[in-house]
């Protein structure tokens, strides 16, 4: 927020086929699935995603979840603070960089154990026939190895869920050691859900290269032509969904 007496100017962009969102002046919504906690949906389809993406600030005490509907899973992921997680009755832990992806057949609970943030990411399951669909899968991003992305030591890919046809959305933590970048201009039919966790740098959306830091969300549409390139100090590091393993059809 900016005093009184200064000017008002944003980084903020909603175009057709992508969204930068920094987090000052994203107001928080209510949702009655987590009373009394701010959440801002980030992506939706009203913006134009084919997901929903949330951001979740957990007071300590706070909780709320989802009961299975058979239609939507739930990818979740603690970025800082702790949960105590319920997937159809049992309880686990989650720390920072713990991650879960519920499938649509399970209730799940999250409830604060303290003040916590968490990414939210919603999407409609996509079956493939002669293929049985994943239960609950539970990680945690310390212990998913860092592998290096087409041939540049600095920059490292952890892929947080198995890349197998049975799961049908990659979440993925993508690190740039400053001065690194995309090794080129990519543009694809999958569409991202981008909250960046660490750093700054340029991102390239469509034809225009914007500044970009943490606590900013990214939305990129199907198509959109874009790149990444760390500035600094400190490494960049970004958490992204993409859907993938599934036919596209006509
Ligand atoms: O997986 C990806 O498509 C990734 N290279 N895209 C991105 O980081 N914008
Ligand atoms: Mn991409």
């Amino acid at each position: 927020m900016r005093a009184q007496n200064q000017l008002l100017h944003s980084r903020a962009r909603v175009r057709p086929r992508y969204a930068l969102f920094p987090l000052e002046g994203y107001p928080p919504s209510r949702l009655p699935t987590w009373p009394g906690v701010e959440a801002r949906v980030l992506a939706s389809p009203a913006l134009g995603a084919a997901f929903v993406e949330e951001l979740i600030d957990l007071k300590k005490g706070q909780g709320g979840g989802t009961e299975a509907d058979g239609r939507v899973e739930t990818f979740l992921h603690v970025i800082s603070g702790s949960i105590e997680l319920t997937v159809d009755g049992r309880t686990q832990p989650l720390g920072p960089g713990g991650y879960c992806l519920v499938p649509p057949a399970a209730d799940y609970t999250a409830a604060g154990t303290s003040d916590s943030r968490l990414i939210l990411l919603k999407k409609v399951y996509e079956p493939l026939p002669g293929v049985t669909p994943p239960g609950l899968f539970v990680g945690d991003a310390a212990k998913v190895p860092g592998e290096v992305y087409m041939g540049d030591q600095g920059a490292r890919l952890q892929t947080l869920i198995p890349d197998e046809l049975p799961y049908d959305l990659a979440m993925n933590i993508f690190t740039f050691e400053t001065g690194h970048s995309l090794p080129y201009v990519e543009t694809h039919v999958m569409e991202h859900g981008l909250w960046f966790l660490q750093g700054k740098g340029l991102y390239y959306l469509d034809d225009t290269w914007m500044e970009v830091e943490k606590d900013d969300f990214i939305w990129m549409g199907p198509y959109v032509p874009q790149s990444f390139y760390a500035t600094g100090p400190v490494a960049s590091k970004y958490l992204y969904y993409k859907n993938v393993n599934r036919e596209i059809h006509p």
